[in-house]
């Protein structure tokens, strides 16, 4: 058996392990962040579950820590509060990005993690099976329920040899974002495996697993070995270590090798994580900005390697250049051994240990501005500034940039060396509550809490309007725009519903709106990214009846079942092109249509003609989708 499989299997509670089977999984720990968390505590309250069921469950505030009005501040009271009367650990802001610390100091081989969040496949670093998804599914596994989820394909990608001139993890995993592409995880698991996986450190693979998730991968995981004990034993916890890997010989349903000692520093270019190219290829440009962090590169191995390249350098002064160490263990580390202030005097601008302009928290770049980033998505506007063109790239090539104020292929500058992993991390977990050393507290909402929409039953007839029709691999931030102005109304859906896909078409919410809701038609892979389930309940209390598209990413698919939307497949792709914005649709029987098969019958009154869209739902499915959602089904009412 491969390793992944072993970790399901441990965990299975329903279905068989067969490719494309509805399976379902104990989740043994939970994580959530504060901008998809308000919702999935408002929705786990909803459950009357006195406190969580897990083995562990974690709320971290790392995403929404500009608190420019009282939206935010409001946000972490209410998600402190109801966390800790529910017994949930609280990572507070400042402790850190949730993916890293969770690695640091929660993350234990052979477990699942399930987490409202994209990228919670970095716990795969560490072996966890650990999975994003949609707020709801988590509250689900919080109140003891299993995550139901298609079995996935297990996808082998052998490691051979060792990493060299200044080549580095981030540019493994561009690599295998070069041969996949954005859509080529869906529906699969990727395990790593050869010789070359010994020569990788925990942080290192967790650098390689977070950016499985712009794969759409269900999640990507590591053997735990010698390198995991290290890591442990450091973090004072080698109690939690267990070794496992894939039997000899184990069988994948994909196979692909890379050779590490052959890699080059790659860089993806605007605007899309897979359109990855050789540094060296796309030449010297001129850097506007470099940003440094994120949950993919701001462990303590990657600041170091950047300070000991600006150590003695200056940043080019044209070229800002910001650091977000990933955690305050991080930050703590550098400034006692020196390296902080090797990275100021070079003249680097350091930020909070958050996500920070990631996720467009600020250091939106100017107009027409190049960016060069260590982090691991660069979508269309998700910095905030729509004209920027964002590249995604290694520690060493954004350090080196940002001191020659030019795209620079790392290949070519000094040898920085490795950085041994330390025997000792600097553990302290103050800023981490512990649910135990706290009695009898009140959940506390302010009035940026708003009560979220619940859908309801789908009707006989569902009738509507193509509001707008969307090209490929439309990403939840065109659905769901998160910046430092609309993240701190992730509690609040009616703010939010007036920016839906507004970088797509600024005009879409106001029509929605006048129209009384209709349909979204997109192309392949639509609402690739991130797990705010914001991107289902803004169409939903839009009333938009189904998305119409040639393919679907897998939390967003979830996000939209869960939420009573139907996500349905052109079954022929040439009637993406025969349907046209403004066209009138009709679904006639739609809930006979869904009880008997997963053929849907689709007529367009206004080109008087028919087509047939697939819906693939399990039997628990289905019910979801003909009650009006997960709580509709469970009876619960919107307001
Ligand atoms: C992201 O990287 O897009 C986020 C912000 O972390 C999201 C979660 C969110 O939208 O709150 C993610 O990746 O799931
Ligand atoms: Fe935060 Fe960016 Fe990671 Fe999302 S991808 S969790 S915004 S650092």
């Amino acid at each position: 058996m491969n390793l992944a499989r072993k970790i399901i299997a441990a965990h299975l509670t329903e279905g068989e392990m067969t490719a494309g089977e509805e399976i379902a999984i104990r989740i043994d720990q939970t994580l959530t962040q504060d901008s998809t968390g308000t919702m999935a505590y408002l929705q786990f309250e909803s459950m009357n579950c006195d406190k969580v069921k897990t083995m562990r469950s974690v709320a971290y505030i790392d995403h929404n820590t500009l608190q420019s009005g009282f939206e935010n501040a409001d946000d972490h009271a209410y998600i402190q509060s109801v966390a800790l009367s529910h017994g949930i650990y609280v990572s507070k802001p400042g402790n850190g990005i949730c993916h890293q610390v969770h690695l640091e100091r929660f993350g234990v081989p052979g477990l699942t993690l399930l987490g409202s969040d994209s990228h919670t496949p970095t716990g795969g670093g560490i072996g966890m099976l650990a999975i994003g998804a949609g707020g709801l599914d988590v509250a689900v596994a919080m109140s003891g329920g299993a995550l139901h989820l298609t079995m996935p394909k297990i996808v082998k990608v052998e490691l051979k040899g060792k990493l060299k001139n200044n080549a580095s993890a981030k540019d493994v995993i561009l690599e295998v974002l070069r041969l996949l592409t954005v859509k080529g995880g869906v529906g699969k698991i990727i395990e790593y495996c050869g010789e070359g996986v010994k020569t990788l450190t925990v942080p290192e693979r967790a650098t390689i697993t977070n950016m499985g998730a712009e794969l759409g991968a269900t999640t990507s995981v590591f053997p735990s070995d010698e390198q995991t004990r290290a890591f442990l034993k450091a973090q004072g916890r080698e109690c939690d270590f267990k070794p496992l890997a894939a039997d000899d010989g184990a069988s994948y349903d994909e196979e692909v090798t890379i050779d590490l000692s052959a890699l080059k520093p790659l860089a993806a270019c605007p605007h899309s994580p897979d359109a990855v190219k050789p540094v060296k290829d796309i030449g010297k440009i001129k850097v506007d900005q470099v940003c440094i962090g994120s949950c993919t590169n701001s462990s303590y191995a990657d600041m170091m390697k950047v300070a000991a390249i600006l150590k003695g350098r200056k940043v080019c002064p044209e070229t800002s250049l910001t650091i977000s160490p990933g955690s305050r263990q991080v930050l703590t580390m550098l400034a006692k051994s020196g390296a902080l202030a090797d990275i100021l005097d070079a003249g680097a601008r350091v930020l909070e240990c958050a996500c920070g302009p990631c996720i467009g928290m600020g250091q939106s770049p100017k107009t027409d501005a190049v960016s060069v980033r260590t982090f691991n998505r660069n979508f269309y506007a998700r910095t905030g500034t729509a004209s920027a063109s964002v590249y995604l790239v290694s520690p060493e090539t954004a350090a080196f940039t940002a001191v020659n104020g030019y795209l620079t292929d790392p290949s070519e500058m000094p040898q920085v060396g490795e950085i041994p992993m330390p025997t000792s991390f600097a553990v302290n977990d103050n800023l981490i509550l512990k649910p135990d050393d706290f009695e009898d507290v009140k959940v506390v909402r302010g009035p940026n809490i708003k009560p979220f929409p619940i859908n309801t039953e789908l009707k006989a007839k569902v009738t509507g309007g193509v509001l707008i029709k969307c090209e490929d691999n439309i990403t939840t931030d065109h659905i769901m725009p998160s910046n430092a102005k609309l993240l701190p109304y992730r509690s609040n859906i009616p703010y939010l519903s007036d920016y839906c896909l507004n970088p797509v078409d600024p005009t879409f919410s106001e029509r929605a709106k006048a129209a009384g809701g209709g349909f979204i038609v997109a192309g392949a892979n639509y609402g690739q990214g991130s797990s705010r389930e914001h991107a289902a309940l803004v169409p939903l209390y839009l009333k938009i009846k189904g998305v119409i598209a040639k393919s679907f990413a897998r939390i967003h698919r979830d996000n939209l079942i869960n939420s009573g939307i139907l996500p349905l497949v052109f079954e022929d792709a040439k009637d993406y092109d025969k349907t046209d914005a403004g066209d009138e649709l009709v679904i006639d029987d739609a809930r006979k249509q869904i009880e008997d098969g997963e053929i849907i019958t689709v007529r367009n009154v206004t080109k008087n003609r028919t087509f047939e869209c697939r819906l693939s739902l399990t039997e628990r499915l289905k019910k979801v989708v003909l009650a009006g959602g997960v709580l509709a089904l469970a009876g619960k009412s919107g307001k």
